[in-house]
């Protein structure tokens, strides 16, 4: 591999993939974007023209087994990650791969065993959130033991529907709950045990559909956490995490604007979107995967995590359809994730 610059393969350059080909092109000293593949190619041409004459495909397994392609970011639909993830595992090629790792906990753990079995970590999962300076800030006052033994997670998420149309609830918890659920993990340093959800539908008749969910999540340790998940909060885009500990509490800024007040009122904007809102934490996190896959180390969210966000999830998938608290299965940890 060229020690001065890592040649990547960008899978999917929608909204989310065109981010981070941008971001590599634009902000990563040692990333330099090699190829962008997407099914539609008038769009990969455009985002690999824009990121220095990039080579363009519309097959994702050729780009992975290009040999001018040294590391991987995989960006396409959700239900093509984890068999993409797979083909990297195959050919020995670091990946930085979007949430969620799968679509099911059976896939997730295919690809755990893969890596497993390859005796050495080459994924990371797109948990952004660890990178954003907010977070990092109530991480480091959790892990400084300033507030005591942590004993409770909160966490508030909202988005805001653009196209007006139900989501549904396996799409609200799989794809977006995950991330809380994976900011419980990390900042409670722990693995949970009992899930339990409760929610709102979309469609008042129909179960399936989901406008808001709550999620309660017990610890081994014995901590808890409450996730509130809002699919259509109708005024914008907001996260905030908070861990309460035995001696005092810690909670993540809601919004990085500034408060402004004018003529007796005092008011702050809302991010639209993710984008926005996690623009630093986006940066940081293609730059660390670049400086880790160049020096073959791996120090952020791995494909554990993205099992056991899945495990967590699909236990509440079906607490939902139960009605009670369901306890959440999970394969062993292999070895190669602190075992
Ligand atoms: C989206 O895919 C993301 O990853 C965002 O971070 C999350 O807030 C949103 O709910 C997801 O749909």
């Amino acid at each position: 591999m060229n020690e001065r610059a890592l040649r990547i393969g960008v899978i999917g350059v929608g909204g989310m993939g065109a981010r981070h080909a941008r971001n590599l092109a634009g902000a990563v000293a040692r990333g330099r974007v090699a190829a962008v593949m997407d099914v539609d190619t008038v769009r990969a041409s455009a985002v690999a023209e824009e990121c220095g004459g990039a080579r363009v495909y519309d097959d994702a397994l050729a780009l992975i087994r290009d040999p001018q392609v040294d590391a991987v970011v995989i960006a396409s639909p959700d239900p093509t990650h984890a068999a993409l993830a797979q083909a990297c595992l195959a050919v020995g090629k670091p990946v930085l791969c979007e949430k969620p790792l799968a679509t099911n906990l059976q896939d997730a753990r295919a690809v755990v065993e893969a890596e497993a079995a390859l005796g050495r970590r080459l994924i990371q999962v797109g948990f952004m959130r660890v990178y954003d300076p907010s977070h990092q800030d109530v991480k480091a006052v959790v892990t400084s033991g300033r507030i005591g033994r942590p004993l409770f997670f909160r966490g508030y998420h909202t988005n805001t529907s653009q196209d007006g149309l139900p989501r549904t609830l396996d799409d609200v918890v799989v794809n977006s709950a995950v991330h809380d659920i994976h900011s419980a993990r990390w900042l409670l340093d722990d693995e949970a045990t009992e899930v339990f959800i409760q929610h709102i539908p979309w469609n008042p008749n129909d179960p399936t559909t989901c406008r808001l969910v709550t999620v309660q999540i017990r610890f081994a340790r014995g901590g808890l956490a409450f996730i509130e998940m809002n699919a259509d909060a109708g005024y914008g885009y907001e996260v905030t995490a908070a861990v309460v500990g035995e001696q005092g509490a810690v909670e993540s800024q809601a919004l990085a604007s500034p408060a402004v007040r004018i003529g007796g009122v005092r008011s702050q904007t809302v991010d639209p979107d993710w984008l926005v809102r996690f623009n630093t934490a986006y940066t940081r996190e293609i730059q660390a995967w670049t400086e880790d896959a160049l020096a073959g180390r791996y120090t952020g969210p791995s494909a554990w995590d993205g099992y056991m966000a899945l495990a967590i999830a699909e236990a509440a998938l079906e607490s939902a359809r139960v009605g009670r608290p369901v306890a959440v299965k999970a394969m062993e940890r292999p070895e190669i994730y602190g075992g």
